[in-house]
């Protein structure tokens, strides 16, 4: 077993035990050059998948790095995804790509993405990040591998809190019953997850009983014993009609002292002192050209950042965020809105807040913390957004108010079915939050931006949909929706810190939009506005509207602010914060009194403009009247890798972009109107 060449059948290397360890300290060194890189990532998961890793790339699996898509290879598939930096310099110290090139890791335009993508990097199976998909995955393999009659393996990689997925559950049933002994699993036991250890947030022992009830081989072994690991990997290639599942005890954060075992260090990277001392408890500091690889880091970051300034729209000045002295904002994340509310009003002893081991990044923690009386209405349901949709269904429909919340692609899209019928069809009370939604969530990378959420929610019978402009006002709709609002409610909010762009007085009143108009430069950006009511404002004969929702309001008005002052133009903005029920007559008001809209969503296109432009074309009141319309958002594709701003440029979902927008509609309603006084 070892690297070959496939076409030869040669093995091309081989490794000694004590060479694979040497190996997996070199890997978790890059990996952790990497990580501090990219100023991002999960440390303690990758070091303590590393021994077993490198027994497996360099040892024990059969595959070709000149060949990459022989067809004889073993399959790695990677189901914990977010391990992928582990993945990287596995392949890359396999051979499939120069290990170096790993420093590049989350970058924009780099085939090292924050989570595996198959079709930018050789050597990658399959493109993962949701959790608990890859058995299944490997599922499909093994059967393609057995019509094919083929014997290569397929080995899939999975997490312990993983476990608690329950398609998980669904594949080890298949492989059991149509007994895959083609599969190899492997679960890196260290013990923890993101909100602790994963006996506190949802056990999943005993994990081999259950294995093995599903009629799977059972192996457990010291996931940091190098004989060990490679024994129970040959020795599970021999196993005959059955599939094996290898659960090898680990250390999270393994190698590195001030890492071991600390859940705070599960998606964390180190910064550039914590690397030295790091590379220093690993044993080799002067094993790796750190400088050398950081400064490549560097140069691939800079070209980045100057092809993507070099696709900007350009202004006659410079009016990015809190770049000149003028027109200051604040920053503030609007998940903290979400938090403060449940602190705040989470004393009502109807509301319960469900666990998705996302806890403390999307606030819903804020909920319990400091206060112990609540800690009976906190629930943690480990990794299982599927059946927490429909838990909360429960807990609804015997009067309580369930609040459950992740990434937005987790609870709004893993879900949608439960999220369908359990909640929406049933109509019931069940406050889903969207968190770290859009492209804001940056380096994470395409699986974990959810740009298709909206859709599908707006899309829900029964259910309200909310897109909160700034921290503020996520505060005031998370009260509203969950002590007011009856019925399914959804709302969607970013990762990333925003610009605060209301205050304590701003109205919100759930279902209507605010018109928010530029009255002059202000030292201050939020002072420079006045936004009130849509329905309380007369017109005011602005030249045009544009009609955005959550981050992209402070975008939409820092549009208003160029156009005024590059070219005069008054800009009507409408904040739709609600989205479902949608303010339709501020909608029509806006297009009859200004005749030109751009829309303008963080998302792909059509959730917002979809139901503008059907708004606009089914209302009487604008048969007859000319509406110039067009939309900001992303233009059907993934998401990617890269810092938050850099993506609000890259998915042109800037003000720059909406405002280059409303000048090619503003020369398209000067030419119709010169056009017409020709005829
Ligand atoms: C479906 C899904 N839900 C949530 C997440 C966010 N998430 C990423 S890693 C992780 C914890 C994984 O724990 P474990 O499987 O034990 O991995 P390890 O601790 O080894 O990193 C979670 C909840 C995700 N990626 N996919």
């Amino acid at each position: 077993m070892a690297l070959r060449d496939s076409s030869t059948r040669l093995v091309t290397k081989e490794y000694s035990i004590e060479d694979l360890c040497d190996a997996a300290q070199l890997m978790r060194g890059y990996n952790l050059v990497a990580l501090c890189a990219a100023g991002s990532g999960h440390a303690g998961g990758t070091l303590s998948m590393m021994d077993i890793l490198a027994a497996l790339y360099l040892r024990v699996a059969e595959h070709d790095p000149k060949n990459p898509a022989w067809s004889d290879r073993d399959r790695i598939v990677w189901s914990a995804g977010h391990k992928a930096p582990a993945l990287y310099v596995s392949l890359g110290m396999a051979g499939f790509c120069p290990i170096e090139d790993v420093v590049t890791l989350r970058k924009l335009g780099s085939p090292f993405q924050g989570h595996p993508h198959w079709l930018k990097l050789p050597g990658v199976e399959i493109s993962s990040g949701s959790l608990g998909q890859g058995l299944s995955v490997a599922v499909g393999m093994a059967l393609a591998a057995r019509l094919d009659g083929k014997k290569h393996k397929i080995f899939c990689l999975m997490g312990d809190g993983e476990q608690q997925e329950g398609q998980v559950w669904e594949a080890a049933m298949e492989a059991g019953y149509y007994h895959l002994d083609n599969i190899i699993s492997i679960i890196d036991c260290n013990r923890l997850q993101i909100d602790g250890w994963v006996k506190d947030v949802m056990e999943v022992e005993p994990l081999a009983a259950k294995y093995a009830a599903f009629g799977w081989d059972v192996l457990r072994i010291d996931g940091h014993d190098m004989s060990q690991i490679v024994d129970a990997l040959e020795q599970a290639r021999t196993v005959a009609g059955r599939p094996v599942v290898i659960m090898a005890d680990t250390i999270k954060g393994k190698g590195v002292s001030f890492m071991e075992n600390q859940p705070g260090w599960h998606g964390k990277a180190p910064n550039r002192e914590e690397l030295t001392k790091a590379l220093d408890d690993l044993g080799i500091a002067d094993k790796l050209p750190v400088e050398k690889l950081l400064a490549k880091a560097k140069s691939w970051q800079e070209e980045a950042t100057r092809n993507l300034d070099a696709k900007m729209p350009r202004f006659a000045h410079e009016y990015w965020w809190n770049s000149g002295d003028a027109m200051k904002v604040k920053m503030e994340p609007t998940r903290k809105g979400f938090g403060k509310a449940l602190a705040e009003d989470g004393g009502d002893e109807r509301v319960v807040c469900l666990g998705l081991d996302i806890s403390g990044s999307i606030t819903i923690a804020d909920f319990y913390s400091g206060k112990p009386e609540r800690a009976k209405r906190w629930i943690s349901m480990g990794i299982a957004e599927q059946s927490a949709a429909a838990a909360a269904a429960g807990l609804a429909r015997e009067g309580k108010l369930p609040v459950l919340g992740s990434y937005a692609t987790f609870s709004a899209a893993r879900n949608l079915d439960q999220v369908r019928v359990s909640i929406c069809y049933s109509n019931l009370n069940v406050l889903i939050a969207g968190a770290h939604a859009g492209v804001s969530v940056g380096p994470d990378g395409a699986t974990h931006q959810a740009l298709e959420d909206l859709f599908a929610m707006m899309g829900l019978p029964n259910m309200s949909v909310v897109v909160p402009c700034d921290a503020i006002e996520t505060r005031k709709a998370t009260r509203t929706l969950l002590l007011e609002r009856e019925g399914p409610k959804y709302i969607r909010f970013a990762r990333e810190a925003t610009p605060i762009v209301t205050d304590e007085s701003t109205p919100f009143v759930f279902g209507k939009a605010n018109m928010i108009r530029l009255r002059g430069e202000k030292p201050d950006f939020f002072g420079a506005f006045e936004t009130r009511l849509a329905e309380d404002c007369a017109d005011e004969g602005e030249d045009l509207s544009i009609i955005a929702c959550g981050p992209m309001v402070p975008e939409a008005m820092r549009a208003a602010w160029i156009l005024k002052k590059e070219f005069g133009y008054a800009t009507r903005v409408l904040n739709l914060h609600t989205l479902k029920p949608i303010d339709a007559a501020a909608i029509v008001r806006a297009a009859r009194e200004t005749g030109v809209v751009v829309t303008a969503e963080e998302h792909q296109i059509g959730a917002l403009a979809g139901r503008v432009s059907t708004i606009l074309s089914t209302s009487p009141e604008l048969y007859s009247v000319p509406v110039i319309m067009s939309a900001i958002g992303v233009k059907d594709r993934f998401g990617e890798s890269g810092a938050p701003w850099e993506l609000v440029k890259e998915f042109e979902v800037s003000a720059e972009h909406i405002a280059q927008k409303a000048l090619e509609l503003m020369a398209v309603r000067r030419h119709t109107a010169a056009h017409m006084a020709m005829a």
